[in-house]
């Protein structure tokens, strides 16, 4: 819909829409972000061969520069679909070196068809955005400027690009490579601008394998959840959450994810009930649920190969009201799911909608979550996570989301406008605070009864 039609359909002056969007807008580009839920780490954690000025070691965490950003699995699914397997055997991608799978990338999605999908889009609004020029489609000299970055201001200089204060990371404690470290160095992870969040998806998903590996680290566990089994469980997250000094604990779940009752009958009901949330109570800290991935659909694809699938809501609605005392952070990756989770939202005010999730994040999917989260809990939300992978890919999924976001709240002061209500700058820069900050920040730190 043109602005015109917009002024004309909600009755404001067009002066007075021009004031509105003027002062929306830069409260957006303004407002200093906690980015909720990444991949990312502190340099401690190493990065992989392929970026400049950090340890050699192969099994780094820390993700960063162009090879990485153009290998990053979006990329590597959209290029398997015009460089097909019968052309490329997966086999022969992954034993190329990154450089070469960034080649790979780079000629089929940037030069031989336009980069017009959001993940090529996103690369090049980073390239923009460091003063590289798109334009000079100069890979190599893309690289050597990254080369030439000292990591630790590039991070510094990613966070003022993209506006975010704080990086939270996703520290999953059932993967060695992340486990080891912490068992290392506990102090691995402190570094102030990143905040620990202890990830633990196969203790719900899969208790005979988490039992195992409990048991393999001194907190004994039966394959059939007993007693001492749910006591070693509790020891185990309590030990966890305080090395990693989580803010909130975090689960990805299946959309086969069901709870029907801490007795229905399901080991993750009951290990949701009797382990997870009493744990995070005690602390005080919230649950994050990240509901709606098929892991490995294309097991060829590694991390590319998941897919979406519709979750069930009600589930989220019984763990909100069935925990009063706990607090669920909660995203959903099916866009048919959005709906009824925002009415959820509606009715439990323990249960905090965050973030357009992984295939939710373009454009015209933000638009359409962001409007309708707005016009069902006003302020009450968190619009946007990054999710980011890469440490560079928080430049262009913020300035992407800032622009889908202020476009929504615009049309709704706007809209707020033609009702004769004003709105001073100071409220719109504390309610654009609330949803690129506060709501999360005063989740964490609220105690329910
Ligand atoms: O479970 C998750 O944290 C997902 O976000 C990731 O597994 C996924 O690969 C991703 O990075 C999506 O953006
Ligand atoms: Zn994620």
């Amino acid at each position: 819909m043109s602005t015109v039609q917009k002024v004309r359909r909600s009755k404001v002056r067009l002066e007075e829409r021009e004031a509105v969007e003027t002062l929306v807008r830069d409260a957006v580009a303004d407002q200093s972000v906690w980015d909720l839920h990444t991949h990312l780490y502190p340099p401690a954690f190493g990065s992989p061969l392929g970026g400049a000025k950090h340890s050699a070691d192969p099994r780094g965490l820390l993700l960063w520069g162009i090879d990485e950003l153009l290998t990053y699995h979006y990329l590597v699914a959209e290029v398997f679909r015009v460089a097909t397997p019968s052309e490329l055997p997966y086999a022969d991608f992954w034993r190329m070196t990154k450089s070469e799978q960034a080649d790979h990338i780079w000629r089929h999605l940037f030069l031989e068809r336009s980069p017009i999908s959001e993940s090529c889009r996103g690369v090049l609004t980073t390239l923009q955005a460091f003063g590289l020029d798109p334009a000079d489609r100069d890979l190599k000299g893309y690289r050597k400027w990254f080369a030439q970055q000292p990591l630790d201001e590039h991070i510094d200089r990613v966070m003022e690009l993209a506006g975010v204060n704080r990086i939270t990371m996703t520290n999953a404690v059932f993967d060695d490579n992340e486990r080891q470290r912490w068992l290392e160095d506990e102090k691995v992870g402190a570094d102030p601008r990143f905040a620990g969040v202890l990830r633990f998806d196969p203790l719900v998903r899969d208790w005979p394998a988490a039992a195992a590996k409990l048991s393999e680290w001194g907190y004994p566990a039966g394959e059939r959840l007993d007693q001492s089994g749910v006591d070693s469980a509790k020891r185990f997250l309590g030990d966890w959450i305080d090395r990693v000094d989580a803010l909130y604990g975090a689960v990805s779940l299946p959309p086969g994810f069901r709870y029907e009752g801490a007795d229905d009958g399901r080991d993750g009901s009951r290990v949701l009930s009797e382990v997870v949330l009493p744990v995070l109570a005690e602390r005080g800290l919230p649950f994050a649920m990240m509901i709606g991935s098929e892991l490995r659909v294309n097991p060829e694809l590694r991390d590319a190969g998941d897919m979406v699938g519709q979750s069930d809501v009600s589930s989220v609605v019984r763990l909100a009201r069935d925990f009063p005392g706990n607090r669920f952070l909660c995203t959903m990756l099916a866009r048919e799911n959005q709906h009824a989770l925002a009415v959820a939202a509606r009715k439990f005010g323990n249960l905090m909608v965050f973030g357009c999730w992984w295939f939710l994040n373009n454009p015209s999917l933000v638009d359409e979550i962001t409007r309708m989260r707005v016009e069902l809990l006003g302020l009450s939300f968190v619009p946007q996570h990054s999710d980011a992978r890469v440490l560079e890919q928080l430049v262009y999924k913020w300035r992407h989301s800032r622009e889908l976001i202020a476009d929504v709240l615009v049309d709704k002061y706007a809209d707020l406008a033609a009702t004769g209500w004003r709105t001073t700058e100071g409220e719109v820069r504390r309610d654009v605070g609330l949803l690129l900050e506060k709501n999360f920040t005063n989740f964490l730190s609220r105690r329910e009864s």
